[in-house]
């Protein structure tokens, strides 16, 4: 089947991109450009195109890809219209006309995938750049996408391969080949597993540079969390004011944190004796709070701590949090009273005390870490799983090793961890996890 989308996003541009993929291209390109010759592939041609009924509907530049040398590996069509939205769509509807399926999202990509163009890790990491949201989400993208991540899990499937020849050759052979010697086998194993490890860390925090990390600032009333937003924001995003009980309703912003999104959640200060209203913002207070993944107490620590105080200490008491004693231009006394939770005491207008709370996010929330992420990471979920999956064969064997067992009985468990790798390349893996990496794409990619 032949598929069409546009590949531009939507709006108004210097150019928009058709784009055409099947074995039909090549006579949908003939058919709408009136061209009598197949266009050579790779080369510009200035062509007219026309609708169905005959109509001119724009002058632009048709380039032709023969399969199986192009993105998808199929023939592919890309027609460079003029960015008008309006353009772009009857020039797709003429080529739905032609003949072509209008294409559904990713599925480019998908046959790409299928055949053997790209791997499926490649594949998730071409989304990852559309959808990066920052410069150090866009480099993580760009390494993956250079396959990196391929190279390095082939090498530690050779180096498990290679244990799994010398341990058959000890099988087959025992009169010629002498059995590996443990101490090296282990040796071998126990590298392979720690470069698994750190692949799986920077994944994680891959995944919390990807995705981000929620923060929601709480502590009683008119303790300067609204301050504390604008301040971190660079903005009077929320009314502050010296009266308590002044945000009724959460509010939420993207910042950048040390390279990393985090959404701050500014929210109404929480006591006991609210009125109505006021308790139907800490309802939702509660809420965020329960979302978010790290907690930001702010407290005024000027004054001796009280019923509230302790009240959102509690609460938060064995989860992700920051506790920040603000106002310490007024007083430390609660600050003081503190020191257990190593609070960081200041205060919100002052910019050392803002960049102290910045770096206290960061390492609650991804270990402080600046990752390289020039070098290659699991970025999918399936990815994270099957290194999992590779992990504990590899610490199975390397027990069975340990228990002083025939050293060929680690050999399921090696091959195991072989399989389990080759699932991290994309290879064998279910329908569903395919549709779940093209399912993040746009259609037309
Ligand atoms: N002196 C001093 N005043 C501060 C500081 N931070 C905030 N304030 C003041 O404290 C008052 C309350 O600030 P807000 O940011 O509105 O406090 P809040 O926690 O959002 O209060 P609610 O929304 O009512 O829960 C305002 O008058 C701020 O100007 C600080 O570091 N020092
Ligand atoms: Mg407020």
């Amino acid at each position: 089947m032949t598929i069409a989308a546009i590949a531009t996003p939507p709006g108004r541009g210097a150019i928009a991109i058709v784009r055409v993929s099947g074995p039909q291209a090549g006579a949908i390109a003939m058919r709408i450009t009136r061209i009598p010759a197949p266009l050579r592939p790779r080369r510009a041609y200035t062509v007219d195109i026309y609708d169905a009924g005959g109509a001119l509907l724009d002058r632009g530049v048709a380039l032709f890809f023969a399969a199986p040398k192009s993105y998808t590996g199929e023939d592919v069509l890309e027609l460079h219209v003029h960015g008008s939205p309006v353009v772009a769509r009857c020039v797709l509807e003429a080529a739905v006309d032609a003949g072509a399926s209008p294409a559904a999202p990713g599925e480019f990509s998908r046959r790409a995938y299928c055949n053997g163009n790209i791997a499926l890790s490649a594949a998730a990491a071409i989304a990852d750049p559309i959808g990066a949201e920052t410069r150090a989400a866009a480099r993580a993208a760009a390494a993956n996408l250079a396959g990196g991540l391929v190279a390095e899990i082939e090498r530690l499937r050779n180096i498990v391969r290679g244990v799994l020849e010398e341990l058959a050759g000890a099988i087959d052979f025992p009169d010629e080949v002498p059995e590996p010697e443990r101490r090296a086998l282990d040796a071998t194993m126990a590298s392979v597993e720690a470069d698994l490890h750190a692949l799986r860390q920077a994944g994680e925090i891959g995944r919390v540079v990807r995705e981000g990390v929620s923060v929601a600032i709480v502590g009683p009333p008119n303790a300067g969390k609204s301050s504390l937003l604008n301040a971190l924001l660079h903005e009077e995003r929320a009314i502050v004011s010296e009266m308590p009980g002044t945000t009724r309703d959460t509010i939420e912003e993207a910042v950048v944190v040390n390279g990393v999104p985090v959404r701050l959640i500014d929210t109404a200060g929480i006591r006991a004796h609210a009125d109505t209203l006021e308790t139907a913002g800490i309802e939702r207070t509660i809420d965020a709070l329960s979302r978010a993944r790290i907690a930001l107490v702010t407290l005024d620590g000027s004054r001796p701590l009280g019923p509230a105080e302790r009240d959102v200490l509690a609460r938060t008491q064995g989860r992700e949090r920051v506790v920040f004693c603000n106002k310490s231009d007024l007083g430390t006394v609660g600050a003081r009273a503190l020191a257990e939770c190593e609070p960081i005491v200041g205060s919100a207008f002052d910019p050392s005390t803002q960049a102290s709370i910045r770096n206290a996010i960061a390492r609650v929330g991804w270990n402080g870490e600046t990752i390289d992420f020039s070098r290659p990471h699991l970025a999918t979920a399936a990815e994270m799983m099957a290194a999992t999956e590779a992990l504990a064969a590899l610490a199975c064997a390397r027990a069975t090793l340990a228990s002083g067992e025939p050293v060929d009985l680690c050999a399921g468990d090696l091959q195991q961890a072989v399989a389990a790798l080759g699932h991290v390349r994309g290879e064998a893996v279910a329908e569903e996890v395919i549709d779940g990496v093209f399912a993040r794409f746009c259609i037309g990619k």
